[in-house]
Order: structure tokens, then C-alpha cells, then sequence
């Protein structure tokens, strides 16, 4: 088998035109594929790839147009993720990112009162950075938020994964536009879909 040919495993490179890439640990995983820890060989600098399977091609292009267009905004200042760059190796696609520490649903528990305004104000400026591109998140949940580095900056989160983003102007009533655990009543009730306060905040 053809897949068989070319694992992905811990210690391989991933090729990009620019450089290669040296899996060191898988840290996550989903119905896209999976996403990995590596060792940027031109820069030595620790990168997170998500690693994309061929049947999730479309959505790739679909999340590549969305990281295109805030990769305007300035990452830092607006708390969202840096994208580096895409590229496709032995038929997968590889989308690759600044890494990051961990994510706030294993952190929750260890979370007090007094870190929520902190998150909350970074997490109001990447909601202003994506509406200022006119881009909605849709899955904004405690797993899309990350640490970036939790001894160096304690406080200092990032929003990842525009897997289900899209531009505003394609908003539709009666989209999926929340994740499940996370919808409004209204939503989940297909009351009035108000433009403005479900979407975007
Ligand atoms: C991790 C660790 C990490 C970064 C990421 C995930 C980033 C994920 C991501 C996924 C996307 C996207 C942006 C960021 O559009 O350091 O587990 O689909």
C-alpha cells in the first residue's frame, strides 16, 4: 500500500521547499489528522504542524484562505496563533504553527477567579482582530484557546484552529456556528439568530 510507504512517525522529516521538518512527538490528534511537535532543520525552532489527510483537502483550502487573510492582523497583539506556512509532503497537507503550551481544558481545574479577566481581555482582543478581517471563529471553546508558555508567561493564551472559520459574509441563518457544548439556548432552540451578539460577540 502506498501509505504504507511513508509513515508518520516520530524521528521523520517532514519536506517542505523551504526546509524540513523532524517529528519529535504527536500532540494531538482529530478526524483531520494529527498534529506534531517538530524541529525546524533551517532554524532549529520548535514548530507545531498539523498534518492534514487527503479527504480533508477541501476544508484545508477553506481554513488556508481564512489564515491568509488574518495573517494581516499581528499574531502577537491579537493573541491568535502565528501561521508560517503550508505545504504538501507524500500527500498529506501540512499547515505549520508557532508552538504552543497547553490547552485550557486540561488547565481548567487549576484555573482561580482571578486568571478570567486576564484571559477574557486577550481572548476580547482576538475577537476584535478577527472582526476587524471580518472573520468569524465558530469554535471558540477552552480546547481552541492555548497557553503559550505557561512558566515563561503564565497568563499569555493564543486562539488556535480556523478549521471552522469563515468569512462573515458567508454567515448564514441556520448554520452551525457554535460548538455544541458551548451554544447558545437560542441557538440550539433555532430562535432568532441575531447577527452581532451569537456570532461574533
Ligand atoms: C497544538 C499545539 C500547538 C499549536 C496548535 C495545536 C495549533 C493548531 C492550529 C490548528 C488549526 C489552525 C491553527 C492552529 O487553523 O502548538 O496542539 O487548524
Amino acid at each position: 500500500m502506498a501509505a504504507a510507504a511513508h509513515p508518520l512517525m516520530v524521528g521523520h522529516a517532514l519536506h517542505s521547499p523551504s526546509t524540513r521538518y523532524t517529528i519529535l512527538e504527536f500532540i494531538g490528534e482529530g478526524s483531520f489528522g494529527k498534529v506534531a511537535k517538530c524541529r525546524a532543520h533551517n532554524s532549529s525552532k520548535l514548530v507545531a504542524v498539523k498534518i492534514l489527510k487527503k479527504e480533508y483537502f477541501q476544508d484545508v483550502e477553506d481554513e488556508l484562505s481564512v489564515l491568509k487573510t488574518i495573517s494581516s492582523l499581528n499574531a502577537d497583539h491579537f493573541n491568535l496563533v502565528t501561521f508560517y506556512e503550508q505545504f504538501e509532503y507524500l500527500g498529506y497537507k501540512c499547515l505549520v504553527f508557532e508552538l504552543l503550551d497547553v490547552d485550557l481544558l486540561h488547565l481548567v481545574r487549576s484555573l482561580n477567579v482571578n486568571h478570567i479577566r486576564p484571559i477574557a481581555k486577550q481572548l476580547m482582543m482576538a475577537l476584535q482582530g478577527l472582526k476587524a478581517v471580518r472573520v468569524m471563529h465558530t469554535d471558540i471553546k477552552p480546547d481552541n484557546i492555548m497557553m503559550v508558555n505557561i512558566d515563561e508567561s503564565p497568563f499569555s493564551v493564543k486562539l488556535i484552529d480556523f478549521g471552522m472559520a469563515s468569512p462573515i459574509s458567508a454567515a448564514m441563518p441556520g448554520l452551525r456556528h457554535q460548538p455544541i457544548g458551548y451554544r447558545y439556548e437560542d441557538v440550539t432552540l433555532n430562535d432568532l439568530w441575531v447577527f452581532g451578539t451569537n456570532v461574533c460577540f
